[in-house]
C-alpha cells in the first residue's frame, strides 16, 4: 500500500433474517479521536472529487452503498487504486497522501470520518505544491 494508508477489515453482525450491524468506535476501529463525519453522494459515474491532499488529516473512508475507487499517491510510489465495494471495508489515509475519488456507482454513498474540523488551510490542492511538501514530509 502507498505510506500512510491502510485498509481496514471492519466486523459486522449478521443475522440472516434481520440484515447487518457495522459498528465503528473511535480509536477502536477508527484509528483516532472522531471530530467529524460526512458523506458524498449522487455523483455521477463520470465525475471525480478528490484531487488534493492533508497536511496533518487522517480520515477513514466507508462505501456504505454501492461502489467507489479511490486512487491514492505520493512521489516515488506507483498510483494505486483501492475500490471501496463494501460496507464493512474501510480505506485509511493519513496525512501527505494524493488522493481521487471516481467511478462512483449509482446509488454510491461515501462515508468519511475525520481526525480534526474542516479546516480549508490543511488542504494542499495544488499539485505541484504537494509534490514539495510531501518530498520534505516523507524525508523527515
Ligand atoms: C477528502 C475527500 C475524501 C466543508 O465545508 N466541510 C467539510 O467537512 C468538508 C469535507 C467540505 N466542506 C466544503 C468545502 C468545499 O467548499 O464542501 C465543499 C466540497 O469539498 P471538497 O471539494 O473538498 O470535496 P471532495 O469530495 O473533493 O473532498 C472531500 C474532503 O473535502 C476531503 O477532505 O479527503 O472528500
Amino acid at each position: 500500500m502507498v505510506p500512510n494508508t491502510r485498509i481496514l477489515e471492519l466486523g459486522s453482525f449478521s443475522d440472516e433474517q434481520y440484515g447487518t450491524l457495522v459498528a465503528l468506535e473511535a480509536t477502536k476501529e477508527i484509528p483516532f479521536e472522531v471530530r467529524r463525519a460526512y458523506y458524498i453522494y449522487g455523483v455521477p459515474e463520470n465525475e471525480t472529487r478528490g484531487h488534493h491532499s492533508h497536511n496533518k488529516l487522517e480520515q477513514v473512508l466507508i462505501c456504505v452503498s454501492g461502489s467507489v475507487t479511490i486512487a491514492l499517491s505520493m512521489p516515488g510510489e506507483n498510483e494505486e487504486e483501492v475500490l471501496l465495494d463494501s460496507p464493512t471495508k474501510g480505506l485509511y489515509i493519513g496525512p501527505m497522501v494524493w488522493r481521487v475519488m471516481k467511478g462512483f456507482s449509482e446509488g454510491a454513498v461515501l462515508l468519511v470520518f475525520a481526525s480534526e474540523y474542516f479546516d480549508e488551510s490543511d488542504y494542499i490542492r495544488d499539485k505541484d505544491m504537494y509534490f514539495i511538501k510531501a518530498k520534505e514530509y516523507f524525508q523527515k
